[in-house]
């Protein structure tokens, strides 16, 4: 309950803001605010609320000098925030004062916030990762940094095209974005290729001078990382994200004068454009140059910043820690050697005790071919003194090592490659998987022949989603409810979630749940009906008229398009239920509405088939008169963050189907049980651990082969599809009827669809028929899509799983995952701002007022 003082206090800061709206409005856009365009508006509406926490970023980093902590670096190729002012109104508690800023500017809030365009610079769970953690480090106080890639274009924008994926670019830069702070002063040069001249340290260490090298200046821009509070006393942490495209340095003139006009502009568009792949897409020459851009910026930025505080180099292995989000940022471990080498004559070993000690890795996938190599000759001539420094670890870490074989396996270099995963394993003080599955499998399996020689570096660090942004934030109807029965701690305090289970049994509070989740799936239908569009052939946009049963399950696979997470399997299940509902239109206990969104890399030909697939599924289904309202298939296109936050409010069934031992983690699953829904899911990445928290007795649908089971059917190489699809009517059915004329009407359409049933019954592309193990588990799914059917038909029974799911949350927080890192990786300490600096600080910026 807000007091009248509270009341009054708001009323003079909106008036205090509005002010300052009107006059960005003039001074910066050049607009009376009666010409302002609206987007106008959401830029002034953003500078006016920057401004508000510039006091508490620049007192948040005084804190962190002067106490001389700590600092954990977070160095990754991806970050997907979403918008930043609702995120930050969010986190400021500020968004009465915001709508009332915005009224009294005589605009409506929330359609100004919206306007601003994603951040969308990351591809999928990894990018949302670093997100989550820097949001809950920034809530937690913890002394911590993120360095990135100011991408010009993030994650291409996905349009379907008759069911055809087409790439468009994402132009979020369009209209300047006023949360990036762009800093010239904080530029920083990187060197590449040129040639080397052999020299000595004053240890007499061999190092390497360069010259004739190319220069690329990356200039900073900083986002302010806002901690929650509901006082004034936030911590603000930094997100600085390099460019190379605002420096007019690095147009290369000679080039341009030889006529070669994309080469003379290489190096000013080095950051242009996210690599839209998440899995390896080897051997990319710009890549690799925007990796090591990331890797010596950053590195250069922060040794700079420890000799600012503490004038030399030797306490550096104390006060920096550096985490590596999966190998993209692993040259930090070369360059981090060479650079305590060469400019503070370090010894190999010196140089190299503390680099280990600093830096950490986390992987994020044991997908074979999404473990990243790089050719050793392409690293030679593009990055030389860095592959020297490579070639020494290897030397020096290989005597190590007993016997030729385990040299073989180990080894950094092999067969000319440049094995990332090993130089991070062997640069890094902790290597961790990001769930207790995935952590054994990457000890068992995936880097085995290390675990002898280094017993204590690997772990794991389960996955954790922050509940401000996906529940708090993007739910505000549910944590109404939630709040109502508990109160708002399990905003910063996740574990008081657990109190959900109290009220779980309660037919009243089931009641009230329900109508919570019937009034998001309102919700989830007014936007798809106003802004989910596919397009025709030609690439018109239509509008689709599929009529959505409100009280039909919704039944949600959300995700990237990857043969391992099996779309496929559940578009094979969605036929086989329309198969049913044709032979006996009760022979479904409810109806579903099956929603599927997600990107598919743009050279990935199956996952491509498979979008098409969905959608060519949609097309008959939906508007079949015998089936009515009883089964949907919808596919929404171009999946991002804000998608994400209107479809998960709305989910009442979460499908998490991976083969088992391919999902490392997966995070939407947690996202969507904190929002209700209740999971199909197989035993794999963090569902597993997600079961064990919620109980068995409440999360009835876990189904399929585990890991152990499929290995060894890969072991004895006793697994035939073919077998199962002819043993089998009703598999047999369903992956017939992609390919008989039931679902495609061109021999375009009928070609996708043949690729499909060739990789599940033959393989194709040299791979074996089915690896992921489709076929295997498609009965097992179906059945239990039946025991999904007679839950529902119970709604409060329903009800009540969902809340204990709910319940059972609570260490799926980011804000556990981060403690975790912070405790028993890092070794750092919370530092909230000083009260002192603040008030100093604040003092000076009301002076410019
Ligand atoms: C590497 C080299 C060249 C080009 C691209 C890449 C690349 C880019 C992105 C490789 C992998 C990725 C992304 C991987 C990813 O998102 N993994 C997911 O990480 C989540 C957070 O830990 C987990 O929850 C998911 O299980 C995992 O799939």
């Amino acid at each position: 309950m807000s007091t009248s003082i509270e009341h009054q206090q708001v009323e003079e800061e909106a008036q205090f803001l509005a002010k300052k709206v009107h006059h960005f409005l003039m001074t910066i856009l050049g607009r009376l605010p009666e010409q302002a365009h609206p987007i106008e508006l959401f830029q002034a509406l953003s500078y006016a609320l920057r401004e508000k926490v510039i006091a508490n970023w620049i007192a948040t980093t005084r804190t962190i000098h002067e106490s001389q902590a700590r600092r954990v670096y977070y160095l990754s190729m991806e970050y997907l925030p979403g918008r930043m002012l609702l995120q930050n109104v969010s986190n400021l508690h500020a968004h009465h004062m915001m709508k009332r800023v915005a009224h009294l500017c005589n605009y409506d809030y929330r359609s100004i916030a919206e306007l601003e365009p994603d951040l969308g610079l990351g591809n999928g769970g990894l990018g949302r990762l670093a997100s989550c953690l820097m949001e809950s480090l920034a809530t937690q106080r913890y002394p911590a940094m993120g360095y990135g890639l100011r991408y010009q274009y993030g994650i291409f924008e996905q349009q379907l095209w008759d069911g055809v994926q087409m790439e468009t670019p994402d132009c979020w830069l369009l209209h300047a974005n006023p949360w990036g702070l762009r800093h010239d002063h904080s530029a920083q040069t990187i060197k590449l290729a040129g040639k080397t001249k052999e020299a000595l340290n004053a240890q007499g260490e061999h190092i390497l001078h360069l010259t004739d090298y190319e220069m690329v200046r990356a200039i900073a821009f900083d986002f302010p990382i806002i901690g929650f509070s509901k006082k004034a006393d936030y911590n603000v942490n930094t997100l600085r994200l390099w460019s190379t495209k605002e420096s007019p340095r690095n147009f290369q003139l000679q080039r341009y004068n030889a006529g070669q006009i994309g080469a003379a502009a290489e190096n000013t568009t080095l950051t242009d454009v996210l690599y839209p792949n998440d899995d390896n897409d080897m051997g990319k020459r710009t890549r690799l140059k925007q990796e090591f851009l990331l890797v010596s910026a950053s590195l250069q930025d922060i040794i700079e910043r420890h000799f600012h505080i503490y004038q030399e180099i030797r306490s550096f292995a104390d006060k920096v820690r550096i985490q590596i989000n999966d190998t993209h940022p692993t040259l930090v471990v070369a360059e981090l050697t060479r650079i305590l080498m060469t400019h503070y004559d370090y010894t190999l070993d010196e140089a190299w005790e503390v680099t280990s000690e600093v830096v950490s890795y986390t992987n994020h996938t044991i997908l074979p071919e999404a473990l990243e190599e790089w050719n050793q000759e392409r690293l030679r001539t593009l990055l030389p003194r860095q592959h020297r420094i490579i070639e020494l670890i290897n030397d020096r870490f290989l005597k190590k090592v007993p016997t030729a074989e385990k040299k073989e396996s180990l080894s950094i270099i092999h067969n000319g490659q440049v094995r990332m995963a090993h130089l991070a394993i062997i640069g890094s003080h902790k290597v961790n998987g990001v769930a207790k599955l995935h952590g054994k499998i990457l000890q068992e399996q995936t880097f085995k022949d290390f675990l002898p020689l280094y017993p204590d570096k690997f772990t794991y660090v389960t996955n954790g989603v922050t509940q401000r942004h996906w529940l708090w934030q993007s739910n505000p109807m549910l944590s109404e409810f939630i709040t109502e029965l508990i109160g708002d701690k399990w905003v910063t305090d996740f574990s008081e979630i657990k109190k959900l289970a109290n009220f779980a049994s309660d037919p009243a509070i089931q009641t009230k749940f329900l109508a919570v989740k019937q009034k998001n799936k309102e919700r989830l239908v007014r936007f798809i009906d106003t802004h989910c569009f596919l397009h025709d052939a030609a690439g018109r946009s239509k509008v689709d008229k599929t009529p959505i049963a409100l009280d039909s399950l919704f039944d949600v696979q959300i995700k990237r398009i990857h043969e391992y997470k099996r779309q496929l399997m559940s578009a094979l299940h969605v036929i086989m239920l329309y198969f049913d509902l044709l032979e006996n239109p009760k022979s479904r206990l409810i109806k579903r509405t099956v929603i599927v969104a997600g990107k598919a890399a743009a050279g990935y030909h199956t996952a491509k088939a498979i979008i098409h697939l969905i959608y060519l599924l949609g097309r008959k289904i939906n508007h079949d008169a015998r089936i009515g309202d009883r089964l949907k298939v919808i596919f929404l296109e171009n999946y991002s963050v804000t998608k994400a936050e209107h479809i998960i409010p709305a989910a009442e069934l979460s499908t998490q189907i991976s083969t088992a031992g391919m999902e490392a983690s997966g995070t939407g699953n947690m996202k969507l049980t904190m929002n209700g829904a209740l999971t199909i899911g197989t035993e794999d990445g963090a569902n597993i651990e997600m079961r064990e928290a919620v109980g068995d007795k409440y999360w009835p649908f876990s189904f399929g082969a585990h890991v152990e089971e499929l290995h060894k059917l890969e072991q004895e190489n006793s697994y035939h599809p073919k077998e199962l699809y002819l043993q089998e009517p009703k598999i047999k059915q369903a992956v017939d009827a992609l390919t008989d004329g039931t679902f495609t009407e061109s021999s375009a359409e009928l070609a996708s669809m043949q690729h499909l049933t060739e990789s599940l019954l033959t393989g194709s592309g040299g791979q074996k028929a089915d690896r992921y193990f489709m076929l295997y588990d498609l009965m097992a799914y179906y059945k239990m899509q039946q025991k999904v059917e007679l839950l529902y038909t119970d709604s409060h029974k329903w009800a009540e799983f969902s809340l204990y799911n709910m319940a059972g949350m609570s260490t799926f927080s980011s804000d556990v995952s981060v403690k975790k890192y912070a405790e028993d990786i890092w070794q750092i300490k919370p530092y909230p701002v000083d009260p002192e600096i603040l008030r100093e600080v604040t003092e000076s910026y009301k002076q410019t007022c």
